[in-house]
């Protein structure tokens, strides 16, 4: 009888021990995954909200915004030089002009000063989805050096970010397939900029050009 209770007693208590051990490898394995999503590691669990998918994301059905930086101003920067807002159109009609291309954005360049706030309000004129993206920026503020825009279908949609103080020319492109390839491809030059990329419709030339024989 003594013995029966002694391992009543050890198997209860066993069965709490393991189940605590169990929720301690799910709530390790939950911890572990939010991580692994979350690259800048700033995104408080409790602030992780529907639409924002632990990455500094604005997303919907007609699309999304990707990392977006209004107020974190880059190590090299004292202040915000100045605070400019570009409007710029996407879609197949900007394309008319430049032979070869089928997409295209209504400007392929914009200027800006070092440590600038830009604000892009993109608008897509198309059916399909086009996206403003610019590559290269500071990764501690931007994962992967990336911020985007992203519209599903005719729309619009504002996103803000920070550039650095660096002089430095920024690839900016739509990333679906074939769009960059096909004109949408384009600079932003901060400061005296750092030359210009190729196969900017307008301004400058392909590095390998397409010949089309009559
Ligand atoms: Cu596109």
């Amino acid at each position: 009888m003594k013995n029966k209770k002694h391992l009543k007693t050890f198997s209860t208590g066993t069965l709490v021990a393991l189940g605590l051990s169990v929720n301690s490898l799910y709530s390790l394995a939950d911890e572990a995954t939010l991580d692994s999503k979350d690259s800048t590691k700033s995104t408080p669990r409790h602030e992780l909200t529907e639409g924002m998918c632990g990455s500094n994301m604005r997303m919907d059905v007609t699309g999304m915004v990707m990392h977006e930086n209004k107020d974190t101003l880059p190590k090299d920067c004292l202040k915000i030089s100045e605070n400019i807002t570009f409007k710029v159109t996407a879609g197949v009609k900007y394309a008319e002009q430049y032979p070869g291309t089928v997409f295209g954005f209504d400007q392929h360049q914009w200027q800006v000063k070092p440590c600038a706030r830009i604000t892009i309000e993109l608008t897509n004129e198309d059916d399909i989805r086009h996206q403003w993206m610019i590559h290269s920026l500071p990764k501690y503020l931007y994962p992967r050096g990336m911020f985007h825009i992203e519209i599903n279908g005719k729309g619009k949609k504002t996103g803000t970010f920070i550039v650095p103080s660096s002089h430095f020319t920024y690839l900016v492109h739509c990333d679906i397939a074939q769009h960059m390839e096909k004109g949408m491809k384009a600079q932003l030059k901060v400061g005296k900029g750092r030359g210009d990329l190729p196969s900017i419709p307008g301004i400058s030339a392909a590095t390998f050009a397409d010949v089309f024989s009559r």
